[in-house]
C-alpha cells in the first residue's frame, strides 16, 4: 500500500528505513510505559542524536545530517507511528529549540550552540505561550529590559515541551512596550544556567504524557547582550516564520498517530472473529477501513507537499497549516474510528489505539489550533480586505 515511496530519492528512503526500524526496536517497546508511568525517555533521545536526527535539517558544518524537510517529516511520521511523545520530543526540538538560532542567530550564536544541539549534549526547547498569551501570542507579558551590558527578563511561560531538559529555551520577551508586538516584542536565548531560569511545575496531561511539558519561569534572569537573537524587535515575525516550518512537523507527528492507529486495526480487523469469521469480512468495517486508507493517503499528501515546497524554496505557510489542519482531523477521525474496530479491546491498555486516540488531540492544539489554522489559510486565500 506504500506506493508513495516510489517518489523518494534514495536517501529519504534509508532514512525511512533506519527510523522504522529505530523506532520497532527501541521506541515501540516503551511507548506504552512511558505514557504510563508520564517517563521522559532520556535514553532514546541520546540515540536519535547518535542517527543523526536531532540535527536532521541542518548544515553538516553545525553538527546536522543536511537533510530536507521531507526526510524531517517522514522521522516524525515513523517515531509517531509507534510513539507520539518520542515524535513531538523531537519536532520541539528541531523546529523550535534549532531552527530560531539556526535562521535568526549570527554565525557565533550558531557556532556555539548548534553543534551542541545537533549531538544530543544539549536538547533545545522554545518557550513563547504565557497563561494570557494563547493564540494571541503577540500577547506576550514577558519582559527584557537592558541593563549595562546584559538583558534581565521575567515572566513566565507555559506548556514548554523539553523545558526541564533542555540546554537552551529561545524565549520572547517584550522590549519595547510602546510598540504593537510586531515591533516590540524581541528573542533571546537562554541557557540553563543564566542565573535567574528555573523550571516550575510539570502538566499532567491527556496525551503525548512521555513528552516534557513544564512551566519556566525568568526571576530576574540575566543573559548578556549577545544572547538577543536576530533584531532588537523582530521575535514576532521570527515566531510566526518558525511556526510556519514547525506546523509541517506536527502534521507529519499527525500523519504517524494515524497510520499506527489504522495498521493496528487492519490488523486486528483480520484477526478477530465474530459470527464464524474475521470482523474484516463484515462490511461496516471494511468501509470504516476504507475511510481511514483514504484520509491518511490525503494527509500525507498534503503533509509531504508542504514539505517540499518548503524544501524548494517556495513560500509554504499556508500549505503547513493546510497540512496540520487536515493531519490533525484526520488524525482524530481515524484513532477514533480505530478504537471502533477494536470495540472493548480498543478502549482498554492491551491494544496502543486508546493511546493513539489521546496523543492525537495535542496535533489539533500545539503550534496554533485548528481555529489558528483555519485564519492562517483564509487571510492567504481571501487576501486583505
Ligand atoms: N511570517 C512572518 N511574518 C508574518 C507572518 C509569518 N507567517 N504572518 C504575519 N507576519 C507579519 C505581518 O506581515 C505583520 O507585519 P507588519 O506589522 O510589519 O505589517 C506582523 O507579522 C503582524 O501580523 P498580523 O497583523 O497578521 O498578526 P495578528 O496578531 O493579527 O495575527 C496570528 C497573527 C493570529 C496568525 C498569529 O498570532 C498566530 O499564528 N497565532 C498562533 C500562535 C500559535 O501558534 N501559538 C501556539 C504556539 S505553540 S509553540
Amino acid at each position: 500500500m506504500e506506493q508513495f515511496e516510489m517518489f523518494l530519492t534514495e536517501e529519504q528512503k534509508m532514512l525511512k528505513e533506519m527510523v522504522r526500524d529505530f523506532a520497532e526496536k527501541e521506541v515501540k517497546p516503551i511507548a506504552a510505559e512511558i505514557d504510563e508511568t508520564e517517563r521522559f525517555p532520556e535514553e532514546n533521545i541520546k540515540k536519535m542524536a547518535e542517527l543523526g536526527l536531532l540535527g536532521i535539517t541542518y548544515p553538516e558544518e553545525y553538527g546536522g545530517s543536511e537533510m530536507d524537510t521531507l526526510s524531517y517529516a517522514i522521522a516524525v511520521e515513523e517515531l509517531s507511528r509507534v510513539c507520539a511523545s518520542t515524535g513531538i520530543t523531537l519536532a520541539a526540538h528541531v523546529s523550535l529549540g534549532v531552527g530560531p538560532i539556526y535562521y535568526f542567530g549570527t554565525e557565533e550564536q550558531r557556532q556555539k550552540y548548534m553543534p551542541k544541539l545537533c549531538a544530543g549534549e544539549y536538547l533545545g526547547a522554545f518557550g513563547l505561550t504565557e497563561p494570557n498569551a494563547g493564540s494571541d501570542a503577540g500577547g506576550t507579558e514577558t519582559t527584557a529590559v537592558r541593563d549595562g551590558d546584559d538583558w534581565i527578563i521575567n515572566g513566565s511561560k507555559i506548556y514548554c515541551t523539553n523545558g526541564s531538559y533542555s540546554g537552551t529555551i529561545v524565549c520572547t520577551a517584550v522590549t519595547d512596550k510602546e510598540q504593537p508586538p510586531s515591533k516590540g516584542i524581541s528573542s533571546f536565548i537562554v541557557e540553563r544556567e543564566n542565573p535567574g531560569f528555573s523550571v516550575g511545575k510539570k502538566e499532567k496531561k491527556l496525551g503525548i504524557r512521555g513528552s516534557d511539558t513544564v512551566m519556566v519561569h525568568f526571576t530576574d534572569c540575566r543573559v548578556p547582550a549577545d544572547a538577543q537573537l536576530g533584531d532588537l524587535g523582530g521575535g514576532f515575525k521570527q515566531f510566526l516564520q518558525t511556526l510556519d516550518g514547525g506546523r509541517i512537523s506536527i502534521g507529519a507527528m499527525a500523519l504517524g498517530i494515524a497510520q499506527g492507529a489504522y495498521e493496528t486495526a487492519v490488523q486486528y480487523s483480520k484477526e478477530r472473529e465474530q459470527f464464524g469469521k474475521p470482523i474484516a469480512t463484515f462490511q461496516a468495517i471494511q468501509h470504516k477501513i476504507a475511510d481511514m486508507a483514504v484520509e491518511i493517503e490525503a494527509a500525507r499528501h498534503l503533509v509531504y507537499h508542504a514539505a517540499r515546497l518548503r524544501d524548494a524554496g517556495k513560500a509554504y505557510g499556508t500549505y503547513g497549516a493546510m497540512a496540520k489542519l487536515h493531519a490533525s482531523e484526520v488524525a482524530m477521525r481515524v484513532t477514533n474510528n480505530a478504537i471502533q474496530v477494536l470495540g472493548g479491546y480498543g478502549y482498554i491498555q492491551e491494544y496502543p489505539v486508546e493511546r493513539m486516540f489521546r496523543d492525537a488531540k495535542i496535533t489539533t492544539i500545539g503550534e496554533g489550533t485548528s481555529e489558528i489554522q483555519r485564519l492562517v489559510i483564509a487571510r492567504n486565500v481571501i487576501g486583505k480586505l
